[in-house]
């Protein structure tokens, strides 16, 4: 057991219990000319999370600990698409539609796949789920249970969404998260701010909020490195 300084307090990590999720680090959330651009969005407020994720994956990797991608998306005939969810926001162009890369969040497409800094390799589980939730409609917890696995570091976009409502599912099912403030972002930097405030409130109701290289000095002081 090792201790990661976080907020509201230090956070017991324990690796051989430990994961990492990154969420959604999609091309058409995050880079210029995606989906999520074409939106109205300045792409800059989620990318600053780029690189303190590349480097929090190195050392994890290189700790030989599991990490776990997800990606939000759906199936190419949209079977799985709620109705609801595709007219959402009454825009001219929604979820399925031809877009900038691809069709929009769409499993195959070129916007849909992760970024090419955070690429998964082999072994590395990639969960596709269509809604905000990485446990909603997946195989996510399954994963998880059979390897162990009790606690989460999360990371990825968007901060507000489908950060917090992962943890949210997370926290009902009894993993703890740990949560990277450097490692996330949103469109919205106050989303993001409130987004990590309403994860550590009233004594972590939903789990920690911590820095990147708390824990990657963590992961070398014990050795894992
Ligand atoms: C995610 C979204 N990944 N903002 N999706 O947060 O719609």
């Amino acid at each position: 057991m090792a201790v990661v300084r976080a907020e509201p307090y230090d956070f017991a990590f324990d690796p051989a219990q430990a994961a990492l999720l990154i969420i959604d680090m999609q091309r058409d959330f995050l880079e210029p000319g995606g989906f999520g651009e074409m939106l109205g969005n300045d792409v800059g407020q989620l990318r600053r999370a780029i690189e303190p994720n590349r480097r929090l994956l190195a050392a994890w990797r290189a700790a030989g600990l599991p990490v776990i991608h997800t990606r939000e998306g759906h199936r190419p005939d949209l079977s799985d698409l709620p109705p609801a969810k595709k007219v959402r926001g009454g825009g001219k162009t929604t979820i399925g539609d031809p877009g900038p890369m691809g069709r929009i969040l769409v499993r195959g497409e070129a916007g849909h796949d992760i970024i090419p800094e955070l690429y998964p390799i082999a072994g590395e589980p990639v969960v596709d789920k269509p809604g905000k939730g990485a446990f909603f409609a997946t195989d996510l917890e399954a994963i998880l249970k059979h390897r162990g696995v009790k606690q989460l570091v999360v990371t990825g976009v968007t901060t507000e969404v489908c950060v917090n409502t992962t943890v949210r599912e997370a926290n009902d099912r009894g993993f703890d998260c740990l949560v990277l403030a450097d490692c996330t972002g949103s469109y919205f930097p106050e989303f993001h701010a409130m987004g990590l405030n309403m994860i550590k409130a009233q004594g972590g109701i939903f789990g920690w909020v911590g820095d990147s290289a708390d824990l990657i000095a963590t992961l070398g002081a014990s050795g894992m490195k």
